[in-house]
Order: structure tokens, then sequence, then C-alpha cells
């Protein structure tokens, strides 16, 4: 019994140390549209390694990977745009608004440890970056980098939010520290202990992902295009997990120098998931009034066909719609439901500019509960206070 139990904690210990891992999700990383785009098989394995990455987090050097990553799996450098990513924001925040990121830590890879996202305010580095078929040198990408570390994004920067120390570091070390995010103790619930979510709350290719969400304040700045980069340093493992996103940022008083020019006009929500019918995220200053401060009402409309007792709920990322937690899920109305139009709607106030994903769960009258298949569905509420805004889909 011991030895199968050594053997099966070698196994695992083997896993972990080789598979796993994680990604931002929320907003869609470069590595994200390369999963979804059905090029990068594995988008949790952009791994830096072997390095230092415990307990001082900024000692290692990014070497190829930069701030964006580079997965040695399937030989793709996230530095550089191509076709599926890096030419045009996936999402345009409001300076200094609070927003919603996510990232996702596979089950077979959370190795604890702590975690920042970062903006480079520096538009000159951050182009090399963005410059279609221009690959950065390694010491761009450290400039680069050396750039969005001095950008971090802190825990402490939003108003209410709990900043913890990690359970894996002691008073004195470099990790000490709560302006990056921290996952629970390696000993506890480690990366998924943050949200506490389901398992395949979030996409990872190997064993399934767990999301690890926390709110950044964007800063006053503003660009047409930068980036921003998430970097996770695992506690159990000598790696260094990097991923980023393309952003826009409207409305702060600071910006550098030019951006490149976009090479089309931003669209989002992305047609790969649901059809979202809003009006785009305005970047005018006359916004109508919020009816409620800093939120929009959001309608959801799904197209399902249900029998008698069936309830068609949503459950999402976060909180406003229950973390994932299934027995948080609010409950759809029919009240507009007809055979030809089989039409279940929910309206909720949600926070301006928040991102998330969501599904709906069809709930028998006996209790059993189905989702609808993957991908997980993404919203971001317009940065403007529209009046009202729906997205609309039909049930998969
Ligand atoms: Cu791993």
């Amino acid at each position: 019994m011991k030895s199968t139990n050594f053997f099966i904690a070698s196994a695992l210990w083997f896993a972990a140390s080789v598979y796993g891992h994680g990604y931002m999700t929320i907003p869609k990383s470069r590595s994200r549209l390369g999963s979804e785009a059905g090029i990068d098989t594995c988008p949790e394995c952009a791994i830096l390694e072997p390095v230092q990455s415990w307990p001082d987090l900024t000692a290692a050097p990014v070497g190829r990977s930069g701030p964006c990553g580079y997965n040695a799996r399937v030989s793709v450098d996230y530095n550089n745009p191509a076709t599926n990513w890096g030419n045009t924001p996936v999402v345009t925040y409001t300076a200094g608004s609070t927003v919603s990121v996510e990232w996702c830590v596979d089950h077979n890879g959370d190795h604890g440890g702590m975690f920042s996202y970062r903006i480079c305010q520096d538009q000159d580095i951050v182009n090399k970056l963005m410059t279609p078929g221009y690959l950065p040198t390694d010491a761009e990408k450290q400039a680069a980098e050396d750039c969005f570390q001095a950008g971090t994004l802190d825990c402490t920067d939003v108003d209410g939010q709990t900043c913890e120390f990690s359970g894996d570091c002691s008073p004195g070390q470099p990790c000490y520290r709560n302006d990056w995010f921290t996952c629970k103790p390696f000993s506890d619930t480690k990366c998924q202990g943050v949200d506490n979510s389901a398992l395949g709350s979030c996409y990872t290719s190997i064993a399934g992902g767990y999301t690890v969400t926390k709110k950044v304040k964007i800063p006053n700045y503003t660009s047409d295009h930068t980036i921003l980069s998430l970097r996770w340093n695992s506690f159990q493992t000598g790696q260094i997990y990097l991923s980023c996103a393309d952003i826009a940022i409207t409305g702060g008083t600071g910006s550098s120098t030019t951006a490149l020019p976009p090479s089309s006009t931003t669209s989002f929500p992305s047609s790969s998931t649901s059809t979202a019918t809003s009006s785009a995220p305005s970047s005018s200053s006359t916004a109508p009034a919020c009816s409620i401060p800093g939120n929009v009402a959001v309608t959801f409309n799904e197209l399902v066909t249900t029998v008698f007792g069936d309830t068609i709920k949503l459950v999402g990322s976060i909180p406003q719609l229950g973390s994932w937690n299934t027995g948080s899920a609010l409950p759809l109305s029919a009240s507009a439901y007809t055979s030809s139009n089989p039409l279940w709607s929910i309206t909720m106030s949600l926070p301006v500019g928040a991102s998330f994903e969501y599904k709906f769960l069809k709930v028998s009258s006996s209790g059993a509960v189905t989702w609808e298949s993957d991908p997980n569905r993404s919203y971001t509420v317009p940065s403007s206070c529209a009046a009202s805004v729906a997205a609309s889909s039909t049930w998969r």
C-alpha cells in the first residue's frame, strides 16, 4: 500500500512538474486566442523554466519568454502579433476604473505562488511587442519586462480588496509583499483556492481549469493599443508563467508616445463566443448617467426549448453571477416563452467594464443540472453607462 501510494505520489509529482500551469483568460490573452484558433493546443503551457521563481519574484530574467510568453510545446512566441492575436485590442478600459481580470490554473499544475498584472506605460517599448512580422530580441523582451515590472497594478490600489501575504512566505523574504496577489498556501488550496471555483470553470487542455479572479485598477494612462501582462511565479516549481492581452485605455491624461495604428477597428465581444448585440464600448464622454452609478443594465437572452418544470439559470465568474457556484446561479424568466420563440431572459445591473465568463444551466424538476457545452461564454460590460445592453445566444 505504501509503495502504491509512493508510486501515485511520484506520478502526480511528475505530472505536476511537467504539465499543468496557467494563462490569462479575461481579458482574452494572446494565448487564449491562439487556443481558440486551434493553433495552441496547450494555452496553459507558456512556461519560463528553469528559473528562480521563489522567494524573489522579480529576480529571474524573462529570456525568450518576454512579457507575453513563449510556448515551447507548440513553438509559439506570443511577443509577436500573428493572424489571430496581437493586432487589435480585445477590450477597451477606462483609465482609473477598477476591472475584473482572470487567469486559469490547470488542475494538474496548480503550483501555488504569487502573481501580478502589469501595464508598461512606455508606448515605444510596448510597440516592440505589437509590430507585425517583428520578433523582439531577448534584450528588447527584457527591457519590456523591466517596464512591466515598474507598472505593477497593485492589489492594494483597489479599494476594499483584501490583499494577503503568501502563506508560503515569511516576513523578511522578498516575497513578503501584498502589492502582488497571492494564491492560498501550497499545503492548502493553492491557486484554485483563490476563487474556490468549480473544476472546468475555465478552459485548460490538460486536466481542466479553475478560475483565479482579481480586481485591478487601470492606471491614469491612455493608449489606442497597449498590453496587459500576467506574471505568475510558481512556488512549487522553478517556473514562471507569462501571458498578455491586447487592450486599449481611454480617458486618461497620461500617454507617452504614439501607438501603432490599429490594423482594423476593435470588435468585442468576440463573435466566437456569444452573439452580443450591444452598443459598443463608447469612447465618447457624452454617455448618459448610470441609473445606478457605475452600473449598466444587461439583459441576457437565451433561446432554449424546455419542458414543463425546467428552469434555465445563469452562472458565471464574477460574484454577481455566483462565482461559478451552481447553488448561486440566477434563474431566468420564461415570461416571454413561446414554442416558436423559446426565450428565457434575465436583466441585471452589472458594473461598467466588468469582464467575465458565464454559462447557462438547465435545471430539471428533479434537480438534475445540465451545463451548456464548452467553451464558456464571455462578456464585457461596456465602459460607458449605456442605457441598457443585451447579450443574446442559443443553447448549445
Ligand atoms: Cu506545471
